[in-house]
């Protein structure tokens, strides 16, 4: 039995536990033990397991229609966007939410800072003469959160309409910003709306819980588990010590509810990792212990447990750092989207990018991003919506929960070495199926360390793929998975690559040009401390409208190295097929970005010329 020691362990220091103890011999039952067979060397990438394998079926498929026109073939996207299963699930009072037991939990953990943040928010409300309105509290019905949320819209300083309508190809190109309504000048706050509506300053949202802390393997020891609480503890203190978050607005993290994470899980992933011995305890226990039977983890060399040799798995507390992370990425990418605040980033943990529908890998439990990009077209009927991923990984979650949803462009820009590094997807080919053909893109690295990809590697892609065709798919809205593990000071197993945090700031800045600068940031991957503070801080001034110390002359005039040159001309014969912008620069992917500037101002120069003598031959006429 020594390898159940772990388990026994966690009964006996939570005496209460011992209420239910039918879960355990059955969890017991599937562990394995991984350390025979299984090197936990997680520094070396390897290829998926065949059932993570990479989509079949989609390469090239030539297509006579344009992403965009497809897109408008089909009705209203609202009606496209993914329909809530409930009925699959219970109601909310199925998750009653530990609120004796958590508060119980907390109470034994005295959460100081939260408490401090609380004090504080009541006395800026008392300030401004308002009572304080709780946020929609877990157990809240979904018909009262909906009720509040009317409620919210009609008073809302300017009317927000995501459905747009279609633009043509052409136009949507030379658009600047998106497509359907203005973003609300609070510079000016009229003194009604600002008293009516929210306590909120337009500006940078940040959010934050210390929930997600708790979220550790029982080994207790971080030096074997790099996705520690260390990385957004690290980080949240960064933005304090910078004077960056007292120009921010902080906002309450909140727990996904269950239906929430249903928009992109099964509901038997969502109550296998979504719920906890106490939640449980009010959960149809026949349903429960079936499903708990079947929960497979293993048994890590360090003491701990997993559901692979990445994803450590505490019983007490991953169900709820996880589904802090994805509700508090999506109420931020909520109010962002209501004009409640300007913009956003989530310090966040743990990461949901390789979450997949019904399996949870690479650190990640619940897709935070998916889930939040679900909830913007369930809850605000957003139609269109683009998410950038930065991670050094592939986002195979992500690219599988929408391969087929032309409402929501995914693209992923990372190391992929022809499927030999971790996850193993994330292919140049695989575009997407069916009406979703040509709304995945990836922008996959292949050719080792040799060099590393780095700035001018990135300001290439971002020049000649990432930027054209997000200008082209025109979103409402831009979510950004946002690992930072392609920053310098990674080591070559987790990366590998020598971008500057500087750069990010700098791709940051490029993103708010799209969705009238509707943009969430939400943290994926990334160990290395100080290279995730350090991009941290420079996207978070970047978002707050900052300055950016300009990147060095030396970066600006570096061509991409001929590794990334042959990437890029992969991709963009690719998607050249569904992204006319694309085609348009794809001569210039070996230019540096100084050189393509020229380049631009040159032909924009020949074009000025040609429209005045155009305009002369009128005149003369
Ligand atoms: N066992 C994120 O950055 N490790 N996840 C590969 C194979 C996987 C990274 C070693 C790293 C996952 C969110
Ligand atoms: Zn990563």
């Amino acid at each position: 039995f020594f390898p159940f020691i772990p388990i026994d362990g966690l009964l006996h220091t939570h005496s209460f536990l011992a209420s239910v103890p039918m879960q355990y011999p059955a969890l017991m039952d599937r562990l394995v033990s991984t350390t025979a067979h299984k090197p936990l060397s997680r520094t070396r990438s390897e290829p998926l397991p065949p059932t993570h394998a990479t989509p079949t079926q989609l390469t090239l498929q030539q297509h006579h229609t344009r992403p965009l026109d497809r897109l408008t073939q089909h009705a209203p996207l609202s009606q496209m966007a993914g329909k809530p299963r409930l009925g699959q699930i219970l109601s909310e009072d199925m998750d009653p939410e530990e609120e004796s037991a958590d508060s119980e939990a907390r109470e034994r953990d005295t959460d100081r800072e939260r408490e401090k943040e609380r004090e504080r928010d009541r006395e800026r409300d008392r300030e401004r003469g308002l009572r304080r309105v709780d946020p929609p509290s877990i157990t809240m019905k979904e018909s009262q959160r909906e009720q509040r949320q009317l409620s919210q819209a009609i008073t809302m300083p300017v009317p927000i309409i995501f459905s747009s309508t279609h633009r043509p190809l052409g136009r949507a190109q030379s658009s600047p910003a998106s497509t359907s309504y203005p973003v609300p000048d609070t510079t000016v706050p009229s003194p009604v709306t600002t008293e009516m509506t929210s306590k909120l300053r337009f500006t940078t949202g940040l959010v934050y819980d210390s929930q997600m802390l708790k979220h550790q393997c029982t080994c207790g020891d971080n030096s074997s588990h790099p996705e520690h609480a260390g990385r957004i503890q690290s980080i949240w203190s960064r933005l304090q010590e910078r004077g960056l978050r007292s120009q921010c607005e902080t906002i309450r993290g909140r727990k996904a509810t269950l239906e929430e994470l249903q928009s992109v899980h099964s509901e038997k992933h969502v109550l296998l990792f979504g719920t906890n011995p106490l939640n449980r305890l009010k959960i149809d226990r026949c349903k429960i212990t079936g499903l708990l039977s079947q929960r497979m983890f293993v048994m890590l060399p360090c003491g701990g447990l997993g559901v692979d040799s990445d994803t450590v798995w505490n019983e007490m507390h991953t169900s709820t750092a996880s589904r802090m992370a994805a509700g508090s990425v999506t109420d931020l990418a909520l109010k962002v989207a209501q004009g409640e605040l300007r913009n956003g980033f989530a310090v966040v943990r743990p990461p949901g990018h390789h979450a997949t529908h019904s399996q949870p890998m690479g650190f990640c439990f619940f897709n935070s991003v998916a889930i939040a990009a679900k909830q913007l077209q369930q809850k605000l009927n957003v139609s269109k919506i683009l998410i950038v991923d930065w991670d050094v990984h592939h986002g195979n979650g992500t690219q599988e929960v929408f391969y087929d949803d032309p409402s929501i462009l995914y693209i992923s820009l990372h190391r992929y070495d022809d499927g030999t590094f971790f996850p193993g997807t994330g292919g140049p080919e695989e575009v997407g199926i069916g009406a979703g053909v040509g709304f995945n893109v990836n922008m996959a690295w292949t050719g080792g360390l040799n060099p590393p990809m780095g700035d001018a590697e990135y300001l290439a892609a971002f020049r000649t793929v990432v930027m054209p065709i997000a200008h082209e798919f025109s979103p409402d809205v831009v979510l950004v998975s946002s690992g930072f593990d392609a920053v310098e000071g990674h080591s070559e197993a987790l990366g590998g690559y020598r971008v500057s945090a500087k750069c990010f700031g700098f791709l940051t800045r490029k993103l708010m040009e799209l969705a009238g600068g509707r943009l969430i940031l939400a943290l994926e991957g990334g160990h290395d401390l100080t290279a995730i503070c350090d991009a941290s801080e420079v996207c978070v001034s970047t978002l707050l409208g900052k300055e950016l110390e300009p990147l060095s002359q030396e970066v600006l005039q570096q061509r991409p190295c001929a590794n990334a040159v042959c990437s890029l001309r992969r991709v963009i014969q690719v998607q050249s097929q569904y992204w006319r912008s694309v085609s348009v620069l794809a001569h210039t992917v070996d230019q540096s970005y100084l050189q393509a500037q020229r380049r631009d101002s040159a032909s924009d120069a020949v074009s000025a010329l040609a429209s005045l003598s155009v305009a002369v031959l009128n005149t003369n006429r």
